[in-house]
């Protein structure tokens, strides 16, 4: 059977990528602490490179905050044309490889490379050469039996190493694991973990199945089988995801669109931490506000946008609530439907046609 056969999966991602790219692009850069991003009023840095690190800057921090911890940081703007041409190379490079590559961003992706039939850890080895001679930037790269571990093994010898995780080694590395390194794990499953007592994966490893499903319903079956190292999912290269969005079902039904625009903010703000952080090269078509009224009843609004502007948001809410007539409202949901990869060049050549007309 196809899913008992033993898989070999790397996970390959660019060490702090579009530092690395700017800093490519102008070597005086080079040895300096460096971010790249985040020098208007309120900008965030989008990443920085290791120098910076050491001073505790990261991405997604506030770039005044940054410049305080790091007075001497450079830094550069964004251009995402330039990551993106990157990105394709280093993809070129993946399919030389193996048709079975699902990239997750510009700077990241798995590969299936069980029928080639060589040692994952060569492999890699050899694509990370080869990155380094065609682009001049460095990657990192987990090898694993399965997708969740290839990409904790990745994070383990960054930047600029790799690391092996075999069917022999799992169960003693996926032990030790803090529970925050569980696929799907965010800031609240994590606290509420930690509320349990549990911090590793051996911790968790101690609750059975139904407990787990009491605690975290649906996910529970995946906790149980991710804090044994357990992950079947394949490395499907077809994955595009077409929207993102957040939801919330409240306990109590919302009677108010004052009421509802309170807890819109932080969703929307959710929402826009995730598209920076992880899905940077995608382009935004649509926003649109979901919500389902107390008879259950679901209305969508929506409208043609290219970011994600609050404002939009609370626009959207507002035609979304009048449409309920008066009837309270148990879930809102707020995302983005992103313009396909494939009409990707179509588009911005668009957006550059209107910017010039
Ligand atoms: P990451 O792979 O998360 O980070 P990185 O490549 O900069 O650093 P690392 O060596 O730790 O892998 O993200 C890839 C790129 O995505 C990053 O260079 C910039 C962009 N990005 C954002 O724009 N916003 C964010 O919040 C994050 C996390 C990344
Ligand atoms: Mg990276």
């Amino acid at each position: 059977m196809a899913e008992l056969r033993q898989r070999t999966i790397l996970h390959v991602d660019m060490d702090c990528f579009y530092a690395a790219v700017e800093i490519r692009e102008n070597p005086s850069l080079r040895g300096k602490p460096v971010a790249v991003g985040g020098s208007s009023g309120r900008g965030v840095l989008t990443t920085c490179n290791y120098e910076a690190r050491e001073f505790g800057c990261h991405s997604a921090m506030p770039g005044f905050k940054a410049r305080q911890l790091c007075p001497h940081l450079q830094i550069v703007p964004v251009r995402h044309d330039l990551y993106r041409r990157e990105s394709q190379k280093i993809r070129a490079i993946f399919q030389d490889y193996t048709q079975l590559v699902e990239p997750l961003s510009l700077d990241e992706a798995y590969l299936d490379i069980t029928d080639l039939g060589r040692g994952g850890a060569a492999v890699a080895l050899e694509i990370r050469d080869r990155i380094r001679d065609e682009t001049g930037l460095t990657a990192s790269a987990g090898i694993a039996p399965n997708k969740f571990l290839a990409k904790v093994a990745s994070d383990w010898r960054k930047p600029d190493g790799q690391f092996e995780v075999t069917v022999g080694t799992a169960d003693a590395f996926v032990a030790q694991l803090p529970v925050e390194r569980i696929w799907g794990v965010g800031k609240r499953t994590a606290e509420k973990l930690h509320g349990l007592g549990l911090q590793s994966c051996a911790d968790l490893q101690k609750l059975s199945l139904v407990e787990l499903d009491t605690h975290f319903g649906k996910f529970g079956r995946g906790l149980y089988n991710l804090c044994r190292g357990i992950d079947s999912r394949s490395v499907s290269p077809n994955r595009e995801r077409k929207s993102i969005s957040s939801e919330r079902t409240f306990s109590v039904n919302l009677d108010s669109a004052e009421q509802g625009l309170e807890r819109l903010a932080p969703m929307v703000e959710e929402l826009r931490i995730d598209c920076s952080s992880k899905h940077s090269e995608r382009m935004i078509r649509e926003r649109f506000v979901k919500l389902k009224f107390e008879d259950f009843s679901v209305t969508t609004a929506q409208h043609a946008a290219r970011d994600i502007d609050p404002a939009g948001f609370t626009e959207l809410l507002e035609e979304g609530w009048q449409r309920g007539e008066g009837k309270s409202v148990r879930l809102i949901g707020a995302g983005v439907r992103f313009v396909p990869e494939r009409d990707v060049a179509l588009a911005s050549g668009q957006l550059e046609m209107e910017l010039v007309s």
